[in-house]
């Protein structure tokens, strides 16, 4: 591309929206809890030319594509909810998967969402053309955006493992975010391979279905008790009266998890103990073998690997039908899985809750900022970014739920609004002092990062012992070490000396700058 035409603001077809006073064009991509989030809330801030571009014909992101049976959210349902749409009539303290879906479905079309979604439309490019991004899509079609929010959710990639013999299986075999539901496992033999969350809450809800259930192991998890509670028509109508008792319910529960769970993985050797304590005496009251109990046990801290919260998982995996293998896996063969101590275990279904590659964020979308850097080169196996939604080189891109981001047992809904809250801060600010651009300094990115890296060392991702998804290729946990008090407090008030501010005469020298290179070249 020439270079005056990659950087200067007169030869884009749009005329910077902080100077000609028209809307900017903002692109969300994803119309999961995040996309569908970040389109009330713009809208609220005056926000109103926003397309979502959706690669399904649904809208709820990780709810519209998990469909595996006991599919639910171990983070109370008060607390995992918009802030702007308080639901009084949540059946359970845990929601189920199929509900919150619908929560999600109803908030889209209540808010009027979907006017602005674009179904079955993957954006397969983004380019920085200073100051605005050109987007394409599957179909081939090019549009300009002034903004770029991406809202793709951390956890969608599945993570398929490499056991040799996996194609040569005969019976049905997908991953637990492919689930197929016309499956009916009544009486079949199944195979499970891993056992994180996702695995707990299938073979608490399948065992007493199937015929038999095998579940390969190859670490144990800690598991604290899910104190699961079906709501009454009183309470109900209560919080449906008294609105403000959802709030106050709302922010009782982020409270009570910040200070408990939240604290233990930051390093609070008190509380980590008492989770310890917890996940030990479940373990012990529901697993009554203890040649069961002991291979159950792991070897490493409680809560280095994301605490898994389930009440089902003990009582069916002791059941007389379901055995815990944990001779690992040699390969896998058309009857079934072989073990290394040369068992056959005969399947008729193999399912993979193998978790996620959660180092993608928005890849495979190619994203290329300033200099035709490409993001994903970047990044390669260890994604960083500054306050988990912006990365220097990249003006007017924004993520939500981006890496470094606060995750783990809390709710993203309640990161997600935070992190749009920022990103219309920082609109505001282009807005009140004409900016046509804004990227994070890379002197700001490497501080941040690097207090992170160290920050980090300190809590139990580190401490803890184990391998686990929030581990990057180095080793270093993509997580936000600090107190969610401390990254509301960092995303209300965006410190804009963080940011390079780019104006129309930066755009044009830059442009010059190029023009003479070209020359003396
Ligand atoms: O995935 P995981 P998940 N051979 O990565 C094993 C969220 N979530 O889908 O521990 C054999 O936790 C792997 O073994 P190991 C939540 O954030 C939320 O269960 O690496 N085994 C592990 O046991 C959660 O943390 C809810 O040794 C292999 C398992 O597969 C995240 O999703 C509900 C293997 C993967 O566990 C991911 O959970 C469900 C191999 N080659 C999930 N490869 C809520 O309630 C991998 N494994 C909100």
């Amino acid at each position: 591309m020439p270079a005056d035409s990659a950087t200067n603001p007169e030869s884009t077809p749009l005329a910077p929206w902080t100077q000609s006073g028209r809307m900017p064009r903002i692109a969300i991509i994803g119309a999961g809890m995040s996309g569908i989030a970040a389109v009330v809330k713009l809208r609220r801030a005056g926000y109103n030319d926003l397309t979502v571009f959706e690669k399904t014909d649904r809208v709820g992101g990780t709810w519209r594509e998990n469909q595996y049976p006991g599919l639910s959210c171990d983070i109370p349902s008060y607390l995992y909810q918009f802030s702007f749409e308080k639901n009084p009539d949540w059946s359970h303290r845990f929601s189920h998967g199929p509900e919150i879906q619908r929560y999600m479905e109803s908030t889209a079309r209540k808010h009027g969402v979907l006017r602005d979604v674009r179904f079955n439309t993957r954006v397969e490019e983004l380019r920085y053309v200073a100051p605005v991004w050109e987007l394409t899509t599957n179909g081939g079609e090019t549009e300009i955006f002034d903004i770029v929010i991406s809202a793709t959710g951390v956890l969608h990639h599945p993570a398929i493992p490499d056991i040799p013999g996996l194609s040569d299986f005969e019976g049905e075999a997908f991953h637990t975010a492919r689930w197929n539901t016309q499956l009916d496992l009544q009486g079949k033999r199944v195979g499970i391979i891993g056992t994180g969350s996702t695995s707990a809450q299938i073979v608490g809800e399948i065992a007493d279905q199937v015929g038999k259930l095998s579940l390969f192991q190859r670490t144990a998890q800690w598991i604290h008790p899910l104190p699961q509670k079906a709501y009454g028509t009183y309470w109900k109508t209560l919080l449906r009266k008294v609105p403000a008792l959802n709030t106050a319910v709302y922010w009782g529960v982020a409270f009570s998890i910040e200070q408990s769970f939240v604290r233990a993985t930051l390093g609070n050797k008190l509380l980590l103990r008492y989770v310890d304590w917890a996940c030990r005496r479940n373990l012990r009251k529901n697993v009554p073998d203890p040649v069961l109990r002991e291979k159950l046990t792991p070897n490493y801290a409680a809560a280095c690997k994301r605490l898994i919260f389930c009440s089902t998982f003990y009582p069916a995996i002791s059941r007389d039908n379901a055995e815990l293998v944990t001779d690992g896996i040699e390969r896998i063969e058309s009857k079934g899985v072989r073990t290394r101590d040369g068992r056959l275990h005969e399947l008729d279904v193999l399912v993979l809750a193998t978790g996620f590659q959660a180092d993608r964020f928005i890849l495979p979308t190619r994203v290329i900022g300033e200099g035709g850097q490409e993001l994903g080169s970047q990044w390669e196996g260890s994604p960083r970014a500054h306050r988990a939604t912006s990365v220097p080189g990249f003006p007017n891109f924004w993520m939500l739920e981006g890496p470094t981001g606060p995750i783990g047992n809390i709710s993203l809904i309640m990161v997600t609004e935070h992190q749009i809250d920022y990103v219309i801060a920082c609109m505001e600010k282009m807005k009140r002092d004409g900016l046509v651009a804004m990227a994070p300094t890379e002197e700001a990115f490497r501080q941040y990062n690097t207090a992170m890296t160290e920050a980090v060392q300190r809590t139990v991702w580190v401490t803890g012992g184990c391998q686990s998804w929030y581990l990057d290729k180095d080793g270093i946990p993509n997580i936000y070490p600090w107190t969610p008090r401390q990254y509301r407090k960092e995303m209300r008030h965006p410190n804009f000396r963080e940011f390079r501010l780019i104006r129309s005469h930066d755009l044009t020298r830059s442009a010059e700058r190029s023009a003479s290179t070209t020359t003396s070249a």
